[in-house]
């Protein structure tokens, strides 16, 4: 069976970062309203809406106090469902993100559940003994630390694998289980277009054995979840999945087994990483191993599951800076990494301000840092003896405010974003880099990302067609085919700052569908690449 969440191309929003239309510095749902116009221009079919849920806001919103609520800096709930129309008129779906493997500390259950050990809400939340007057056990949070804070007032320690302003819910508890059900019903009973996950592979979590990733019912609970809400009903499903290989990705959407429509992998993700440390300590990228990572999950899931192609989200460093070239061939890389994820088989996603190539955001002092994760680690490490100059650095690199700057829409003061002071700094690059300027040029990045989400719409092949990796090719080149029926369409990438030969594949070249040359593609059958060359070519039979 064929889905629409198979066929569309889905736009990440920050809401804090997008827009503000009142003056405070902070996006807001108004202003996710005022920009529907340019979504639809771009083209994309659904929206993830990072969460925009009633927070303290220690993780920007990652921290829920009440899930049924608005956040008062973003607007009402009218509002919300104002949003949810608006965008169905323009063809838009609204996909929410369910943070469930934590609440916020200031979360109604908790403020119960911390009161007394038999208070009835006391297990929704995971509380231990101290072991020798010390912490249950060694695991860790996320954003550093102990993942074990005590409580006072019942004398106990609970469990948190982000902050502690983020303890964790007790999946094991059917009261949890069931909470959530009803929460999520709610929000499918507004018309919204489906969810996305956050850390979905952690619910199953057993902290008393160390257990925290894909835990032995995981797939149980999200079995049951599915029956409980979404089931049948059409909705796109994407969990964030950290740890997942293909075959562990084939259990969550493997449509037989009725459970998400797909995950997010980030297998690529850590390809700057060193295996076994964080990732904050980072290694050259070699575009070999990206060809042999996209190339198996393209190959890999088959029928049993269904790929999401992304590079880019609110937790990520922007990837034109990241793997691209932001200097000397910004616009060029930059659409040869859309034009290299696009013709992928999945669905794609695009992060705000990708589509316009925006760029990371350097910073020279930990106070220009709002990011939790970012600003706990510098205190770890500066007290563990590194210097301010290196962890600035990796901050600068993979920090998460990189992805987070707010959204330039034109060169107007703060780039269109507030007419306050922004909650966080506009990247200085505003003026050149932004939407009005891109929408001005026929040329531009945003023209790109518009005409391969397009094509999409138009050409069966980007959606369900094979995939087929090139491998006669220099390192730095990535080229692949999609097959589908008696159509070829090669996809040729020279992702490098140098240039290199290529020969084409057995076939007549036919028509270019896609290109960030500036003049036709050269068609002998072995060619120069310049850096950063991308293209896509029909492909004869191979006689
Ligand atoms: O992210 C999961 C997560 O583990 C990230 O913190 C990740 O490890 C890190 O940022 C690496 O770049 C999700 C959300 O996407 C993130 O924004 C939240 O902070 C986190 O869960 C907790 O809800
Ligand atoms: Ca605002």
């Amino acid at each position: 069976m064929r889905h629409w969440w198979q066929e569309v191309v889905v736009y990440q929003i920050y809401p804090r970062s997008f827009q503000d239309t009142n003056g405070d510095g902070i996006g807001d749902l108004a202003g996710i309203i005022s920009r529907l116009d340019y979504l639809q221009k771009l083209g994309i079919g659904a929206i993830w809406l990072s969460p925009v849920y009633q927070s303290p806001n220690d993780d920007n919103g990652y921290d829920i106090s009440d899930y049924q609520a608005i956040m008062q800096e973003f607007g009402t709930m009218a509002e919300m469902e104002q949003l949810i129309q608006a965008a169905k008129e323009r063809e838009i779906r609204i996909v929410l993100d369910l943070v469930v493997n934590h609440t916020s500390d200031e979360h109604n259950w908790f403020i119960e559940a911390r009161k007394a050990k038999d208070n009835p809400y006391r297990d929704f939340y995971i509380w231990r003994d101290p072991v020798n007057s010390n912490y249950p056990n060694d695991l860790k949070s996320i954003f550093s630390g102990p993942a074990w804070q005590y409580d006072e007032i019942s004398q106990q320690y609970y469990f948190h694998l982000f902050s502690q302003k983020q303890p964790d819910l007790n999946w094991a508890n059917p009261a949890v289980r069931q909470a959530v059900y009803d929460m999520m019903n709610f929000w499918i009973d507004k018309g919204i277009g489906g969810f996305r996950m956050d850390v979905i592979d952690l619910i199953g979590k057993v902290p008393d054995e160390k257990i925290t990733s894909n835990g032995p019912n995981l797939h149980d609970y999200l079995q049951e979840m599915n029956q409980a809400t979404f089931g049948g009903k059409d909705l796109l499903t994407v969990g964030e999945t950290w740890g997942a290989t293909p075959e562990i990705a084939k259990l969550y959407s493997d449509p037989a087994r009725e459970e998400l429509s797909m995950v997010f992998q980030f297998e690529h993700i850590g390809l700057d990483e060193v295996a076994g440390q964080s990732k904050w300590v980072s290694r050259p990228f070699q575009i070999k191993e990206l060809k042999d990572v996209f190339t198996k999950w393209q190959t890999e899931l088959g029928d049993q599951g269904w790929n999401s192609l992304f590079w880019n989200n609110h937790d990520l460093p922007r990837i034109v800076s990241r793997w691209g070239n932001d200097t000397d061939y910004h616009e060029k890389s930059a659409k040869l990494l859309a034009i290299l994820l696009h013709c992928m088989k999945g669905t794609p996603y695009i992060y705000q301000g990708e589509e316009i190539g925006m760029t990371n955001h350097i910073v020279t002092d930990i106070t220009e840092v709002e990011d939790i994760e970012s600003r706990n680690m510098y205190a770890e490490q500066l007290a563990a003896g590194k210097s301010k100059e290196t962890l600035l650095a990796a901050i600068n690199q993979k920090g998460r405010d990189n992805g987070r700057t707010p959204m330039q829409w034109d060169a107007s003061p703060n780039a269109g974003f507030t007419a306050g002071t922004p909650w966080l700094a506009v990247a200085p690059n505003y003026s050149k880099i932004n939407v009005m300027q891109a929408l001005r040029d026929p040329h531009s990045v945003f023209y790109t990302y518009q005409k391969l989400i397009h094509l999409r719409k138009e050409q069966p092949i980007m959606v369900w067609g094979d995939y087929k990796l090139l491998t006669e090719t220099a390192d730095d080149v990535f080229s692949y085919l999609r097959i589908y029926e008696d159509k070829r369409w090669l996809i040729v990438t020279n992702f490098s700052n140098a240039p290199h030969s290529f020969t084409y594949p057995k076939g007549a070249l036919g028509k270019v569908i896609i290109s960030n040359l500036a003049t036709d593609i050269p068609r002998e059958p072995t060619i120069s690449l310049e850096p950063w060359d991308a293209f896509v070519v029909e492909l004869g039979e191979e006689t």
